[in-house]
């Protein structure tokens, strides 16, 4: 008889060609209407899952986690942050991590590159403009953005995103700055001509644009506080494609409110899928519904991650995307 498959709950829809895969390869419980999870349904998984697929949406905190059953060893997510998965709780219970990093990067930085084009440019605001039939015609001083070659960008978090980031900013002529826990590699630097800032207030305190890429930590939550955000000049614009509890969301609003920031461009927010209604009023934001990593390409090379993942640690051997507490 053929060994039992092992039972993988998966809280969300996932590009049909894991799912396909996951059914083949596991006894995989999918989530076709893509409906997220209440946290009794969580509860109720985790009880009975030998593998958890959860992705971001997913509160997988030290009150689901207490509930787990026996069986359950793995927690394989689907997205590379895990702010959302109560690490020391898994460990203690030895159950394993995993996340999916790499593969959402350059799609993650295409993002970011695309808001820091957008905002200066004005390039939503121009578009509801159009759409909304007030537009008049062309006029030497009509909708003046402000120019990014030549500009300084400062890339808070220097991993594999800010320096993907780092990489396109180079074409387009803004120079590199960055603060980061550790100075990277002086080859990486040179190759992105970039600046480091071991003090993240002077960094804030010079830059045209700053770019925000580092993971949610209880280290870097509010990292842009109201204070920091302060530093920052009054033609800067704040772009974050990494999570919204790293800026102060309400005291950014109120800075850009007050135009004591020139913009800021948004793919993630304090509490998604809410955001602060204050931002939406505002002319001088560009939103974004956290689609950093939407590629259809991008999604299913972290699917197949997941599977890897999955694969690996049930044939006994460590899978290769291990999220341990202590690298946060
Ligand atoms: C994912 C992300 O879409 O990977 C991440 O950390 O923020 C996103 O790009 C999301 O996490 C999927 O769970």
């Amino acid at each position: 008889m053929a060994p039992k498959k092992p039972l993988v709950i998966v809280t969300r829809k996932l590009p049909d060609a894991i799912e396909t895969r996951m059914m083949e390869l596991f006894d995989a419980r999918l989530n076709v209407d893509d409906r997220a999870f209440t946290k009794a349904e969580l509860i109720e998984a985790v009880k009975e899952a030998d593998v958890l697929v959860p992705t971001v949406t997913d509160r997988i905190d030290g009150g689901v986690l207490s509930q787990a059953g026996p069986n359950l060893r793995l927690i394989a997510n689907f997205g590379a942050g895990v702010d959302h998965i109560d690490l020391a709780t898994a460990r203690e219970r030895g159950i394993t991590v995993t996340n999916t990093p790499d593969v959402l990067t350059e799609d993650t930085a295409d993002m970011t590159m695309a808001l820091i084009l957008a905002v200066p440019r004005r390039l939503t605001e121009g578009e509801r403009l159009v759409r909304a039939g007030g537009w008049t015609g062309w006029s030497p001083t009509f909708m003046l953005g402000r120019r990014i070659w030549g500009k300084r960008l400062g890339i808070i978090g220097m991993g594999r995103i800010g320096q993907a980031v780092a990489r396109r900013a180079k074409g387009f002529g803004l120079s590199v700055h960055y603060h980061n826990r550790r100075r990277v590699h002086p080859e990486i630097e040179a190759e992105l001509e970039a600046t480091y800032w071991e003090s993240l207030d002077q960094m804030l305190a010079r830059m045209d644009v700053i770019s925000i890429h580092c993971p949610h930590t209880p280290a870097t939550y509010h990292l842009l506080s109201a204070r920091r955000l302060k530093l920052l000049q009054p033609h800067a614009y704040v772009v974050n494609t990494a999570r919204g509890n790293v800026i102060d969301e309400n005291a950014l609003t109120r800075m850009l409110q007050r135009d004591e920031i020139a913009g800021a461009g948004l793919d993630v927010f304090e509490n998604e899928p809410a955001i602060n209604p204050k931002l939406l009023e505002l002319d001088n934001v560009v939103l974004v519904p956290h689609l950093g990593s939407a590629t259809l390409e991008g999604r299913t090379d972290m699917g197949e991650k997941v599977l890897i993942n999955i694969k690996t640690h049930i044939d006994g051997h460590n899978p290769p995307d291990r999220v341990l507490a202590s690298m946060l």
